[in-house]
């Protein structure tokens, strides 16, 4: 079975096209064409609105905004892949009043505006390579394509104190205008992920230490597999399994899980049995992200891999946030000769990574697919999990 791969593009012509159907559509060229990607956590999941550290690493599969200013206070957006763009004024944009994808976009702007930053009216145009709903960020990726073009038309230098702004904006617009709980993780490494590295993200304090991590050089790759099972971080599975932990934190006496000093002795101070398994997994999985920090710096992949796999059976068991056809993917990848794998993301759906020696990618592809077509499932994607750059600006 051959197996084909989700491509990346080539940032420049993706860039380049980008532009000129800009150029054709508003009848003037872009003041610039700026991309994010998207992102995989390699480990640490669940445990940035815990405080706790993640491990996530930047994709090559990028999303791409063209951005120029017009002469009025309108606010124009439109998407190659999406049929219906938005159209409004800059007064207009608040939650609430901006509906679909545009949202994001809209979303920055707003947030931006709420830290004192004042914009012109503008014209967006986005193009992505970043599968949406597969559980890989396309909205921080889209969200930090477009604040670092804001940034840009209001002519700040981008530093990473900037960055940082433009991270904070990103999540005000995830959580305040989309109305996705989420974390942060992904908007941080959308902004901060750098090629041949994954990103250690301390979210207590919000410090990253970049952490060499390149499986080519040893001879492996990270596959990702997209099971394309419904994945959607306003439904309700990951609100709940937040406040879980929040009510275990309560019942410890804590500000956050991340404060627990006794992470083994500490399970017994919870009564209800289902709080207690969830904060077993955070618990569990932020000593995982300390050692998984170890063994990369020590280069030890096969220990990376039984990580994974320790990882995946947290959350399979107490997170209860995988499902059948994640569980598939890890069990065919490690019977397929990985040193690991596990779901990726925030779960109910969406994707999993599998560390796999180069040899035997296309043969563990092959059989998740033929898994897939056996059980009824419609074919899974596949991408090469390659740890990329950041947001950038391109032209
Ligand atoms: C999603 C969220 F957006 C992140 O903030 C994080 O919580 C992740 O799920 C789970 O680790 O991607």
């Amino acid at each position: 079975m051959s197996i084909e791969h989700v491509a990346a593009g080539d940032p420049g012509e993706i860039s380049d096209a980008l532009t000129t159907r800009f150029t054709a559509l508003h009848g003037r060229a872009p003041v610039g064409v700026f991309a994010a990607p998207g992102r995989v956590n390699l480990i640490g999941e669940h445990v940035d609105y815990n405080d706790g550290s993640c491990l996530p690493m930047a994709l090559p599969h990028a999303t791409y905004a063209a951005l120029a200013v017009r002469d009025d206070d309108r606010v124009t957006v439109s998407s190659v892949q999406q049929e219906s763009g938005w159209a409004g004024t800059l007064g207009t944009l608040r939650p609430g009043r901006v509906d679909g994808w545009a949202t994001y976009v809209a979303g920055v702007v707003w947030a931006l505006q709420q830290e004192g930053w004042t914009f012109p009216g503008l014209d967006v145009a986005v193009d992505s390579r970043v599968p949406v709903g597969a559980g890989l960020s396309s909205s921080a990726a889209l969200e930090c394509s477009v604040a670092l073009g804001l940034a840009h038309v209001a002519g700040v230098e981008v530093d990473d104190e900037v960055r940082r702004t433009l991270v904070r904006a990103c999540i005000r617009a995830e959580v305040e205008v989309a109305g996705a709980p989420t974390g942060g993780m992904d908007q941080t490494v959308a902004m901060f992920g750098l090629a041949g590295h994954a990103l250690l993200l301390d979210c207590r304090d919000w410090t990253t230490t970049q952490l060499p991590w390149d499986p080519a050089a040893h001879d492996l790759e990270l596959l990702v597999v997209d099971t394309r099972a419904s994945h959607e971080l306003t439904d309700g599975g990951y609100a709940s399994r937040r406040a879980d932990c929040e009510e275990a934190a309560r019942a410890l006496g804590v500000s956050s899980l991340r404060e627990v000093e006794d992470r083994d002795g500490a399970l017994k101070g919870i009564s209800d049995e289902r709080v207690r398994r969830r904060a077993r997994h955070v618990l569990t999985e932020m000593t995982r992200v300390d050692e998984a920090a170890e063994v990369l710096r020590a280069g030890d992949y096969a220990a990376l891999g039984r990580l994974f796999e320790a990882s995946h059976e947290s959350m399979r068991d107490d997170f209860e946030i995988s499902c059948d056809e994640l569980d598939a993917v890890v069990d065919t990848c490690r019977a397929h000769g990985a040193l690991g794998a596990r779901m990726t993301g925030g779960g109910f759906g969406g994707s999993a990574i599998a560390l796999l020696p180069r040899a035997g990618v296309d043969a563990a592809a092959a059989a998740v697919a033929e898994t897939f077509a056996t059980r009824g499932w419609p074919a899974p994607g596949f991408l090469h999990g390659v740890p990329s750059d950041g947001a950038r600006r391109l032209r």
